[in-house]
């Protein structure tokens, strides 16, 4: 069973661009994903095509209007069965954490609506939107590269779409870690050489420096998501050891980490 997106949009030719490449691509091909683009224009009733008009009470910028939304939404409803979530992407969503992109690939498939202009009438956010989404605290131009993240991510979790299932295990966040460094050929770059460890061909110690080393990166850049997962008595003994390591390298300019 193919996992659904149907992605509301005035700019489709933008998603069917950035689904020619790569996950997207393939995963389409291979029938994991199935993606759809829906443009509120072709629901507009105006003569000139219209979705948007300007804001009750003022100010710059144009508001999407409700109804032309709200056809655009029946219509992939009429398309197909089974429910699935509308999510508007705004910044004033949730924050998109790598549980929910989990949660979500756990489902059947989401509707995404991608805003434009100043945003779209409120009222068809009430009637229509199950969560508003957040990628950050920041604005772009419309909800179309935020619903194209959203996208990736959750096929990257789905069964076959990347061909190696490991990657989408060792991916960052999928252990609730950020992810080891990475190193290839050349073996010296200017006066950086790659960490003997992973040229010493000894699989178990590569994989406990490279644990060491996801560890002890969250504990340094990210002791918000350290502080959220529970250590083994391993992976303990492996960070404390990083810590002192760090320590004695006088490079903890300050930093306590959560330890
Ligand atoms: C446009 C604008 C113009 C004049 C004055 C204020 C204004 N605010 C906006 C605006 O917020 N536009 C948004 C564009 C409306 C919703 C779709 N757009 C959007 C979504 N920009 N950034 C996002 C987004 C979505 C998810 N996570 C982060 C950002």
């Amino acid at each position: 069973m193919s996992f659904r997106f149907d992605l509301v949009t005035l700019f489709p030719g933008l998603v069917a661009d950035y689904s020619q490449y790569g996950v997207l691509s393939r995963a389409l091909r291979d029938e994991i994903i199935t993606l759809q683009s829906w443009n509120p224009r072709d629901f507009s009733d105006d003569r000139n095509l219209r979705v948007d008009d300007s804001s009750y009470g003022g100010g710059p910028g144009m508001v999407m209007k409700a109804e032309p939304i709200a056809r655009t939404l029946q219509a992939v409803r009429d398309d197909s069965a089974g429910v699935r979530p509308v999510i508007y992407l705004s910044p004033q969503g949730r924050r998109v954490d790598h549980d929910l992109i989990k949660s979500a690939a756990a489902g059947e498939g989401l509707i995404l609506l991608a805003g434009r202009y100043e945003g779209i009438d409120e009222r068809l956010i009430e009637e229509q939107v199950d969560e508003e989404w957040s990628i950050g605290d920041f604005v772009v131009n419309g909800g179309e590269l935020p619903a194209l993240m959203i996208v990736e991510a959750v096929t990257r979790l789905l069964p076959g779409a990347l061909g190696d299932a490991e990657s989408a295990q060792q991916d960052s966040f999928s252990d609730g870690l950020l992810d080891y460094p990475h190193y290839t050929r050349p073996a010296s770059y200017g006066q950086r050489a790659v960490p003997a460890v992973l040229m010493s061909g000894d699989h178990q110690k590569i994989a406990r420096w490279r644990m060491q080393q996801a560890l002890g990166r969250t504990w340094t850049r990210r002791p918000d998501l350290l502080a959220k997962r529970t250590l083994s008595v391993a992976e303990q003994q492996l960070l404390d050891e990083y810590i002192e390591e760090q320590r004695q390298k006088g490079s903890l300019d300050g930093h306590d980490g959560c330890n």
